[in-house]
């Protein structure tokens, strides 16, 4: 079925109407209409509650947006991508993260394939050797057991692990350091390594393709540091690396034994991957069976997301709101805001997320999209941003919608400090749709010529997620639920969510370069006038 360009969907148009009488109505009147607001506009599944009863829409808005959702067949896409058809229609690949965490009873077929028993494969190997590591039973080359595992990797070999150590600290081998290392600046390495034994370091290299510049120039210097520890014994690198990684015939010519790499499949896009192998430095650090439950709370998502009514589907309705502000209000951003230490990393896992999904501007069949595609997102973990950038959400004059992450219980009791954290955050999603008027203002007894300055306009929108802590199975809902309110969006615009021809893009360009700054003659340069005259400065600074 051919689905209509985005501005001949008649909800579409609908939409932009209704928008400009709804633009002038406050979060003030919409609540003082109906006391139920609160928790009408609130939806609880997988265990997470969202309250998104303080955004700026009526019952009307929600309709009109789930006749968009219908108009632009998003059932139809979301059976598609859970069939397994080519939906990564530019590489002609499946897109079948999905699979990843399906259980073991369950059937996902890939070119009349069912991919469930090889997942399974993969995981119980992941398991075996996580739990040889774990155990001491692994051993490194001088016989010492393994303290230190190095996640060699970028992109989305590296962004999913980093969040899922830090989210899932509280559950981690403490006798263990991880580390991560993905920027080719070779500072990364030097300092993760510099407090390192070799002889009880273990390195991860995590890439796909195994070709990737930053990932193997890092593992290239991990096999020099590692062999400099080990007075050159080469067969010390069987011990101490192992890969994950699609491509074999690389893997075996970097010197790592092919019966010490893990696999995963073309249909796992990158940014989709942290439970494949990619998580392997995770399943090392939390254990198999938290792993498992990990991939279990994605998995209930995934169910929530495949089946409920759209009206009660927890991704569906933060994809539509998305598209509610970024294409009728003009919003540029989202703001994630977890108010939980542990998710200090989960906004930079999420604008790769977010933004390499949706960061595009044609259609799947290479049409201009005619609209603003993938908001920017960003966030810090509350309360440091609230003494930081929530002045410009609070008082700036531009729209940002707000995502506010919460649980109820830290893993880390300590006196007053979770009622404190909650009473922050509650205030500010209240502070951000009701504000202050002059009047209340004036009644605290501020001076006139100050009133101006100290009122909150309000009607800021937000969604609220409040879950019961952050287990596993919390962060894999959580993740779950991103990927799929990604999906939502781009289902809408019609897009492709699942390329990247910009960091394609990347990777090519500077291998061009690198010869100009190398070579010892001086290099004939062909480039724009500004990049020849930076790589003549830089040849003359090094
Ligand atoms: C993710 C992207 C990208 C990728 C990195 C690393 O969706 O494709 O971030 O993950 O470029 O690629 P490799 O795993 O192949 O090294």
């Amino acid at each position: 079925m051919s689905i209509p360009a985005l501005q001949a969907r008649p909800a579409w148009l609908a939409l932009k109407q209704h928008h400009r009488q709804l633009r002038r109505v406050h979060l003030r009147q919409l609540f003082a209409r109906d006391p139920q607001r609160g928790t009408r506009l609130a939806v609880e599944a997988a265990g997470i509650y969202l309250d998104y009863s303080k955004n700026r829409i009526t019952d009307e808005t929600l309709q009109l947006l789930l006749q968009l959702a219908q108009e632009s067949g998003l059932r139809g896409q979301i059976d598609a991508m859970f069939r397994g058809d080519r939906i990564n229609s530019s590489e002609q690949r499946s897109v079948l993260h999905v699979a990843l965490r399906a259980p073991r009873t369950a059937r996902i077929l890939h070119d009349g394939r069912d991919v469930v028993p090889e997942v399974h494969a993969v995981l119980e190997r992941m398991a075996a050797f996580a739990r040889r590591v774990r155990s001491g039973e692994w051993q490194g080359h001088t016989g010492r057991r393994i303290r230190n595992v190095v996640n060699i990797g970028i992109g989305g070999s590296d962004l999913g692990p980093v969040m899922a150590s830090e989210a899932l600290k509280h559950y981690s081998e403490r006798s263990m350091r991880f580390r991560f290392v993905s920027n080719v600046d070779g500072t990364d390495f030097t300092e993760a390594v510099r407090d390192l034994d070799a002889e009880e370091t273990l390195f991860i290299v995590s890439s796909k393709t195994f070709t990737t510049l930053e990932t193997m120039t890092n593992a290239a210097s991990a096999r020099d540091w590692l062999l400099a520890g080990m007075r050159g014994e080469a067969a010390a690198v069987a011990r101490h690396f192992v890969a994950v990684s699609t491509n074999a015939p690389e893997v075996a010519k970097f010197g790592i034994d092919t019966a010490n790499m893990f696999g995963f499949w073309d249909w796992v896009g990158g940014r989709y991957s942290m439970d494949s192998a990619i998580g392997l430095s995770t399943m090392i650090a939390i254990g198999p069976e938290h792993f498992q439950a990990m991939l279990a709370g994605f998995h209930e998502m995934d169910e929530h997301f495949r089946s409920a009514p759209f009206d009660r589907n927890i991704p569906v309705l933060m994809g539509l709101l998305a598209i509610w502000y970024n294409n009728f209000f003009g919003a540029q951003t989202v703001a994630v805001l977890p108010y939980e230490q542990y998710l200090k990393r989960f906004p930079a896992y999420l604008q790769q997320l977010t933004m390499e999904s949706n960061g595009k501007q044609v259609t799947r069949d290479g049409q201009p999209v005619g609209s603003d595609t993938g908001p920017i997102y960003w966030g810090e973990p509350g309360t440091n941003g609230q003494h930081s950038f929530y002045q410009l959400i609070h008082q700036g004059t531009r729209l940002i919608p707000c995502d506010f992450i919460a649980f109820a219980r830290s893993a880390n009791p300590l006196g007053r400090h979770q009622d404190l954290l909650l009473a922050n955050v509650f205030a500010q999603s209240e502070a951000l749709a009701f504000g202050k008027t002059a009047r209340q203002v004036k009644a605290e007894g501020t001076p006139d010529w100050l009133v101006p300055h100290r009122v909150f306009p309000g009607n800021r929108p937000s969604n609220t997620l409040l879950l019961e802590a952050l287990t596993p199975a919390a962060l894999g809902r959580l993740v779950a639920l991103y990927e799929h309110n990604v999906f939502v969006q781009g289902a809408i615009w019609q897009i492709n969510s699942f390329d990247q021809w910009g960091v394609e893009l990347g990777k090519a360009l500077a291998q061009r370069i690198v010869p100009e700054l190398e070579g010892a003659a001086e290099p004939e340069l062909a480039h724009d006038s500004s990049t020849n005259a930076l790589i003549r400065r830089y040849r003359s600074l090094k």
